[in-house]
């Protein structure tokens, strides 16, 4: 097959004096940074459905992006033909992961039997094309959303039809994805949600859809896949409300249906802000409830109110997102995956690169200044410092649970009026500036 980007030369690292706009200024993947390198820091994944699919189509006009490899079809063949671009930009890009939905690697067909019968024919493909390069699958998932049959939900449809056949689709699509050898598994709820209140049963459809991830668990267990699921939160859009609004809800939705154990998040920057939070706030709820999984790397806009899902460019929100991470000692099966579209003014293959190269660099930049932050230690040691009266004495006390209201009376009344020092967040700001 010839090249889809035939004037594009791997990426290389160039340092940041570099003018080239198709070389890394400062994603350079085997430098090492706080005691790994770089690629096992930040484990980047280009997204299917955005990069190879997406036709930049608003909800104002037509398609805009050239992609000349493509001829337009439903065909298998033309689905085979896609998976060989993916893996070239990959390549090209230096990037070691990719992320499907079903629908996007291979063709819904008239029938459920048609359609996985294509998606095993195109796996195959795939496979081929791990084992030849080493790259590798950071997560499957299934497109529960896009076809018809499912614009009132799947999992909480009210149709039972509805619900069998999306349980079909998320078997095979299991299937395929521990066949690929995927690490990781994501269930976003696309329509899992409502529209109005006036036709929903709410208590019902979050029952289904805890059923069904049960279902989802047993499945695989009997599959033998051992990677995580990962619940991706978005609180709206397409529907009026998802039931995976935020970090908390989907915690408080895991634990309420026992499923917390087999569950980690997948949290997307573009999706925080639209639930009203910051991409830091969200990762950070996940991190303290130990359920940080995976990350999917993008940004909104500041003046539009959708998910406008374009590519991490700000070096503070790269920062904030490494420095929760290193908290965490870094990913385990998770990864950065560019869940980003070019914009529609920009319809050129090439600009598929500018975007994710911009995007790496923006994290890689973060990396190093997270690092560079946490050597410094003055940050570290002001938060630790701010609670340091639970670290002996009443509060020690208070953290053992050895004081109840009584006793902490008494001590009151003994010792007078509390004491707290300044929260110093100009001083902070001013101390993350200086790295920035
Ligand atoms: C939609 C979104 C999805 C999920 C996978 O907003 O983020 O692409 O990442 O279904
Ligand atoms: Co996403």
């Amino acid at each position: 097959m010839s090249e889809a980007f035939p004037d594009i030369q791997k990426i290389k690292y160039e340092g940041p004096k570099s003018k080239n706009p198709l070389g890394f200024k400062h994603y350079n993947a085997d430098e090492v940074v706080a005691g790994k390198k770089m690629r096992e820091h930040l484990r980047f994944g280009v997204a299917y459905w955005h990069t190879l699919r997406n036709t930049l189509a608003d909800p104002f006009g037509a398609g805009t992006s050239q992609k000349p490899w493509d001829d337009g079809s439903n065909s298998v063949e033309n689905a085979k033909k896609r998976t060989h671009v993916c893996f070239e930009f990959m390549d090209k890009l230096g990037v070691d992961y990719y992320c499907f939905h079903d629908r996007d690697v291979s063709p819904e067909c008239a029938t459920l039997a048609e359609s996985n019968k294509a998606f095993d024919a195109v796996a195959d493909e795939l496979e081929k094309l791990q084992r030849a390069t080493g790259k590798k699958l950071l997560w499957g998932t299934a497109c529960l959303f896009a076809h018809p049959r499912y614009n009132q939900g799947a999992a909480t449809s009210p149709s039972a039809s509805v619900f069998a056949y999306a349980a079909a689709q998320v078997k095979k699509a299991l299937e395929v994805t521990h066949r690929l050898g995927g690490e990781g598994y994501t269930f976003w709820g696309g329509r899992e949600g409502y529209s109005t209140l006036w036709n929903t049963n709410l208590k019902r459809e979050m029952d289904h859809l805890a059923a069904f991830l049960h279902m989802a668990v047993d499945y695989k267990k009997k599959i033998g896949f051992t990677g995580p699921f990962y619940i991706e939160p978005k609180p709206r859009e397409p529907s009026t409300h998802q039931y995976d609004s935020d970090s908390a809800a989907c915690l408080n939705f895991l634990r309420q249906y026992d499923l917390m154990e087999h569950f980690k998040l997948n949290i997307e920057t573009n999706h925080a802000t639209l639930a009203g939070h910051t991409m830091r706030h969200e990762l950070e709820v996940a991190l303290a409830a130990g359920a940080l999984g995976s990350i999917d790397a993008n940004t909104g806009d500041e003046l539009i109110g959708w998910d406008t899902d374009q590519f991490p460019t700000d070096i503070y929100l790269t920062t904030q997102i490494m420095l929760v991470l290193l908290k965490m000692g870094g990913f385990t099966t998770g990864g950065l995956n560019f869940d980003a579209k070019v914009r529609r003014e920009s319809f050129e293959p090439v600009d598929l690169f500018h975007a994710h190269i911009g995007g790496m660099d923006a994290f890689a930049r973060g990396l190093k200044i997270a690092s560079a932050i946490m050597e410094d230690g003055r940050l570290d040691n002001f938060v630790k410092q701010r609670y340091s009266s639970f670290d002996s004495g009443i509060g020690a006390q208070i953290e053992k649970g050895e004081v109840g209201f009584a006793e902490l009376e008494a001590w009151t009344l003994k010792n007078g009026e509390a004491m707290i020092g300044s929260g110093r967040q100009e001083m902070l700001e001013n101390l993350v500036n200086e790295f920035i």
